[in-house]
């Protein structure tokens, strides 16, 4: 039996029930927790997997329901479980010392809250390192009402970077030697490279920026030797969806990595993007996308051809790829390509020595795009690039001009950037923020510390917000590192200039040198956490409590009480 038909099972055992109307309805659904082997088909290690399995179980819901999910820990150690992108009281939201007590090893808890939203999202732990190790799955929340595009059928495609050390091995080394597993170090036969191509003297100051950055160029992922999983198989496993030729086909992509992005395509198909971390978009047609640790892309795909096709996601640092195939029936395979060359980090992605560009984006000023064109600081709110595809002005602009990192498509053709999404339907009416808070993307890469504003979580002050407001938040990221920065329990509305058509998102995807900024509807009582979502830059300080004041008693909590300040 597979995971999927057991938790189905499960909920119908206990009683699926469509009350008298047809509006609400209430399901039950029991999820364990526990230590299982797992096989990438490069190693077998141990991990933590639900209800007994490497293969992510998968939640299907429907809005408007009311669920109730008993979750039983059978670790040796505290369990909990996070419902990534969920609007939900925050008694329910399973952060272990800011919404609940955590779950004792041997100990059953049940969660209960109302499905408030439909689209695709995931669940993990937010206990020690149990996420990396394997703490992942789906959710599937079907609208209430019609979506607004057709598919046939539809397969989630969950994403992950599963490493043969455990996640706690994986920190200690980290902080003992930050580069302990960045393979890519430059030689000196690269630097000869560098001397021959730029002159000597270029060659020499560019090491010497480098060296006193205490980075590297190609410090892309600090994690690297994983090998990335497609829905719990390797790419030799080759996980297989299947599709009947011409059927339009929605593929839910969601990144469950601990630390990797991705860069995916299916060669020989377009990928029409309908939805963004669950929320409707309006659709865009791409050859490649990239995704970010957390998020979540819906994409509709028609295969015409009675043959297969490769999903091929390569990691952002181009140091290891995820595979597998759509096709007509098992067994099938296409050609997987070859992985392209690392990128290589620029100056642009230190946040200097561009001059009046790199300090645009830093201080929010204007830069000039390479086409003549003036645009304010990378991602403000009022540029008018936004939604014509970044790539005709030059750049995706929410990469710093000369970035190393700016996708390409494999193919030449588009890529999607952050600039395109709008949303299908506005959530929230549009108004002015409140007010501005600004987190500045911190870190000290010698210690492997990460921190928000230069100060690491544990010696933090938690963020205030009222509700009621809504607050601007203004991220520069003063690192070489890509951040997917998630705010639970409210929207983040990401201001990619689309106005009232922002993109309501989880995760806000905040690139070196860049500043973006997002807006929140303080709509939430209780207490959250702001992080980034790297599990290695969570746990070394770039996260942040945030306690809503105010608002309704009745919404603040579902059983609990608030616990400390
Ligand atoms: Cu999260």
């Amino acid at each position: 039996m597979t995971t999927i038909a057991m938790v189905r099972a499960a909920a119908f055992g206990a009683g699926l029930a469509m009350l008298p109307g047809g509006a609400a309805m209430a399901g039950t659904y029991d999820i364990t927790v526990d230590r299982i082997a797992i096989d990438t088909g490069d190693f077998v290690k141990r991990g933590v997997g639900y209800n007994k399995s490497q293969t992510p179980t998968i939640l299907r819901w429907r809005e408007g329901e009311e669920v109730t999910i008993n979750v039983t820990n059978n670790l040796s150690e505290e369990t909990s479980i996070h419902w990534h992108g969920l609007i939900l009281p925050f008694d329910q939201d399973g952060v272990p010392g800011v919404s609940f007590e955590g779950i004792a090893p041997g100990e059953t808890f049940t969660y209960r809250f109302p499905i408030v939203q439909a689209g695709t999202y995931w669940f993990h732990s937010h206990s020690g390192f149990q996420e990396p190790d394997g703490a992942y799955g789906a959710i599937i929340i079907e609208p209430k009402g019609r979506e607004p595009f057709r598919y046939d059928r539809d397969h989630v495609v969950q994403l992950t970077d599963k490493h043969p050390h455990s996640g706690a091995r994986i920190m200690r080394n980290l902080k003992m030697m930050p580069d302990y597993y960045n393979r890519q170090q430059r030689t000196l036969f690269d630097f000869l490279g560098d001397a021959a191509e730029k002159g000597l003297g270029a060659a020499l100051a560019d090491r010497g920026d480098w060296g006193s950055m205490r980075m590297m160029p190609t410090d892309i992922e600090d994690v690297q030797g994983f090998t990335p999983l497609i829905n719990g198989k390797g790419p030799a496993q080759n996980w297989t969806g299947l599709f009947t030729p011409g059927e339009r086909v929605r593929l839910r992509f969601i990144n469950s990595s601990a630390m990797t992005y991705f860069d995916i395509r299916i060669p020989g198909l377009k990928m029409t993007v309908v939805q963004a971390d669950g929320n409707n978009v309006q659709p865009v047609t791409v050859d490649e996308l990239r995704i970010a640790v957390a998020e979540t892309y819906d994409v509709i795909v028609r295969p015409m051809e009675d043959r297969a096709y490769t999903i091929f996601a390569e990691s952002m640092g181009r140091t290891a790829y995820a595979r597998g195939t759509l096709a007509p029936r098992e067994g099938m395979e296409a050609e997987v390509p070859e992985m392209r060359s690392p990128p290589l980090l620029t100056m642009a992605d230190m946040g200097m020595a561009h001059g009046d560009m790199g300090h645009g984006a830093m201080q929010g000023g204007t830069h000039t795009m390479p086409d003549g064109s003036v645009m304010q600081g990378a991602a403000h709110g009022h540029m008018d690039h936004a939604g014509h595809g970044a790539a005709d002005a030059g750049g995706d602009p929410f990469y710093a001009p000369g970035s190393g990192l700016t996708p390409e498509a494999a193919n030449g053709g588009k890529v999607l950037s952050y600039a395109d999404l709008k949303a299908q339907k506005p959530l929230y009416a549009h108004r002015e923020a409140t007010r501005e808070i600004e987190l500045r993307l911190t870190g000290n890469m010698e210690r492997y510390l990460w921190t928000i504003n230069g100060v690491k979580h544990g010696d933090s002050e938690p963020i205030r917000l009222t509700y009621g407001e809504r607050v601007r938040f203004k991220f520069v990221n003063e690192t070489m590192m890509t951040h997917p920065m998630h705010l639970h329990g409210m929207w983040s509305i990401l201001d990619n200039g689309s106005g009232a058509w922002n993109p309501v998102k989880h995760v806000v995807s905040v690139a070196p040198g860049t500043t973006v900024y997002m807006e929140t509807e303080v709509d939430a009582p209780g207490q959250w956490v702001f992080h980034c979502h790297l599990a290695y830059h969570m746990e070394a300080g770039m996260m942040r409590k945030v306690i809503v004041e105010g608002g309704p008693a009745a919404k603040s909590a579902s059983s609990a009480a608030v616990t400390g300040g």
